[in-house]
């Protein structure tokens, strides 16, 4: 096996796998042995020697020296001491994040973006892919609409500021679990307004896996003339980048920046541009945007490791090795908190990363985007010599930066006071547990419920004085739930933006219970005097210049209902535990091109049917 195997016949495929010490898997072949059969068994080996960097034969080499490692216990980060790395922390609305903002602002028609979409939600109890959950339930948009809406208001951001059309290019990675159904969403809303060629699919290949020490390939149980293969992790996004040219194809037209995203993250682009900022005068090569880490949640932590013989990287420390690590050098109490700011002293690591295109791409063509790997087998017994069941190897896509040198540019940005980072990852019933011991949930609940907090603290960053959200059980996961304000990212991208939209916040009001969901090409909208105790809805077409000058809005509005502990439900919705209840709104449609001016009596009554402008 090696790069040119793909193009193998049988006989010589199957001496390579020989020289490997893979003849078990044609070994129970017959005279019975259907043709058919050995052509799947070829089709698929030929496919899973370019998926992997120097094919199956580097693939089981790897694969025995991580195994020989994992057996004599040998520890990873063994001679490493953590210390803190280098970043900046900003104030969210502080002069600082705003400065950092516009220098952001000025670089985005440089940027491109990967959304990792290969994983499902397991852990989630939801069978669907994750990029199809609605991110609240208020609109029900889906987080692959959001991300494409959001990434389409950067680029007229971007457009506005060049004074010409750009283009910000999405690659979204996906695997055989997510692959079609990504595709045919994608497809059935028109690529949610994304030009033709915008975006970009990338599919990750699932890897062999091995069944004992030696990596012997594993046969699917299910069928002899299939090897097993399970997910080799989000690592395998750089190694698509490059393998397929879209680097170098971003490269050639002009990109000079990437932005990396995870599934479930609704908050991910409110601190892109003060990010951006950060890294053009940091000059970092990769900045991690991070969060302060509760100590000992399932998030990891960005570390400054230096080894004792004086080699140092700055990297992402997984969150199940980050107590044991602190423990036997630093910190003898492990993850704990630091006294002074409640939090782990290690900024938490999100997945969400700005690299700077140029060295990155240079990188990924001198390794071929191989990522360093882990493996971590389940071992029958203390010998260490028998497997539960197949392993494989797997790698993460924060790993990058452990092929860079000492003296690169790694960093990280924190915004704080303000809430960036609320994925969906946790099923209903270990959300409840989870809140019970006062650890993040990672919940639909909770992404729904910071998403409304996320939108109100723009408003407030904009001057508008909002009640503070009270804490509620949803269906026994805790919230802080206040007014669900849904605004479509067409409204403004960065605070200034939105203050220029909101230009009398004072005049601004809203009572907790209120809804304000804003549809649409917002950019023509101005909110200049609304008093809002219920549920209001604005939706305007590209075109619309709207300005609600005093909008009066007082009905019974919409509230959230519990589904109960028996409850049925569409899955989307048993995740959270309670539905959607519509009792009144008022409804602004403005459905053609023109403009408006929204101006009510003082006291607009209760009004409750659907206006037409
Ligand atoms: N993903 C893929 O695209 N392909 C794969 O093979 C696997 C995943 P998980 P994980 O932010 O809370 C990460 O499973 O791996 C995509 C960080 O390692 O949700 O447990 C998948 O679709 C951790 O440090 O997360 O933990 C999803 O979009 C911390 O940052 C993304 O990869 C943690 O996320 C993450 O996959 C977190």
């Amino acid at each position: 096996m090696g790069a040119n195997s793909s193009r193998q016949n049988p006989s010589e495929i199957l001496k390579s796998l020989d020289a490997i010490g893979q003849a078990h898997l044609s070994a129970g072949w017959n005279a019975d042995t259907s043709a058919a059969d050995k052509d799947r068994f070829f089709t698929q080996v030929k496919k899973l020697e370019t998926a992997y960097p120097g094919g199956v034969k580097a693939y089981v080499e790897n694969g025995r020296k991580l195994l020989a490692d994992a057996k004599s216990g040998v520890n990873p980060l063994e001679g490493w001491t953590p210390g803190f790395p280098d970043g900046e922390s900003l104030p969210f609305n502080s002069p600082e994040f705003v400065a950092k903002e516009a220098l952001g602002l000025k670089e985005l028609d440089g940027c491109s973006f990967v959304l990792v979409a290969g994983g499902l939600g397991e852990r989630l109890g939801f069978s669907g892919i994750k990029v199809a959950l609605p991110w609240q339930i208020t609109s029900g948009e889906t987080y692959l609409e959001l991300y494409i809406r959001s990434i389409l208001a950067m680029q007229s951001a971007a457009s506005a500021a060049k004074g010409k059309p750009v283009t910000l290019p999405l690659a979204i990675m996906v695997s055989d679990d997510t692959a079609s159904r990504t595709d045919e969403l994608l497809k059935a809303n028109g690529n949610y307004g994304m030009a033709p060629g915008q975006i970009t699919l990338l599919k990750q290949e699932k890897v062999p896996c091995l069944s004992d020490n030696e990596a012997r390939l594993a046969l699917d149980p299910k069928d002899p003339y299939q090897i097993l293969t399970k997910p080799h992790g989000h690592g395998d996004v750089h190694f698509l980048l490059h393998d397929s040219g879209t680097l170098s194809k971003w490269s050639a037209s002009g990109v000079r920046w990437v932005y990396f995203f995870q599934d479930t993250n609704a908050l991910a682009f409110k601190v892109l541009p003060a990010t951006l900022g950060v890294s053009v005068e940091k000059k970092l090569q990769v900045n991690s945007v991070c969060v302060s880490r509760t100590a000992g949640e399932s998030i990891g932590g960005l570390m400054r490791l230096t080894h004792k013989d004086g080699r140092g990287q700055t990297i992402n420390v997984e969150y199940n090795q980050i107590d044991a690590l602190l423990k036997a050098t630093v910190s003898p109490e492990g993850d704990v908190a630091d006294a002074a700011t409640g939090y782990s002293p290690y900024p938490g690591s999100i997945n969400q990363l700005l690299f700077a295109l140029k060295p990155y791409a240079a990188m990924l063509k001198k390794t071929g985007g191989t990522m360093p790997e882990f493996v971590n087998p389940k071992y029958t017994d203390k010998t260490k010599t028998a497997f539960k069941s197949p392993t494989r190897l797997e790698c993460m896509m924060q790993d990058y930066p452990k092929s860079l040198d000492a003296s690169a540019a790694v960093g990280y940005t924190i915004v704080t006071g303000t809430t960036t980072f609320s994925p969906v990852k946790t099923n209903l019933a270990d959300a409840r547990v989870k809140s019970k011991e006062g650890m993040p949930t990672y919940s639909a609940a909770s992404g729904e419920a910071d998403a409304y907090i996320s939108t109100s603290e723009m408003l407030m960053a904009a001057g508008v004085v909002m009640p503070p959200a009270p804490t509620v059980a949803m269906s026994g996961v805790k919230v802080a739930l206040g007014a669900r304000v849904v605004i479509d990212p067409s409204f403004g991208v960065g605070v200034e933006a939105w203050k220029a939209k909101l230009p009398t916040p004072s005049a601004i009001k809203m009572s907790n219970r209120s809804t304000l969901l804003l549809k649409g090409d917002l950019s023509g909208l101005t909110i200049e005097d609304l008093d809002l105790d219920g549920t209001l809805v604005v939706t305007c077409v590209p075109g619309a210049k709207v300005t609600l000058k005093k909008v009066r809005v007082s009905n019974s509005g919409w509230s959230f209902v519990s589904l109960g502990w028996s409850g049925k439900a569409e899955e989307a919705l048993m995740i959270r535990g309670y539905q959607l209840s519509q009792s009144a709104q008022r409804e602004l449609n403005f459905e053609k091109p023109g403009e408006y001016v929204v101006e009510d009596p003082e006291r607009e009554g209760l009004l409750s049917k659907c206006e037409v402008m």
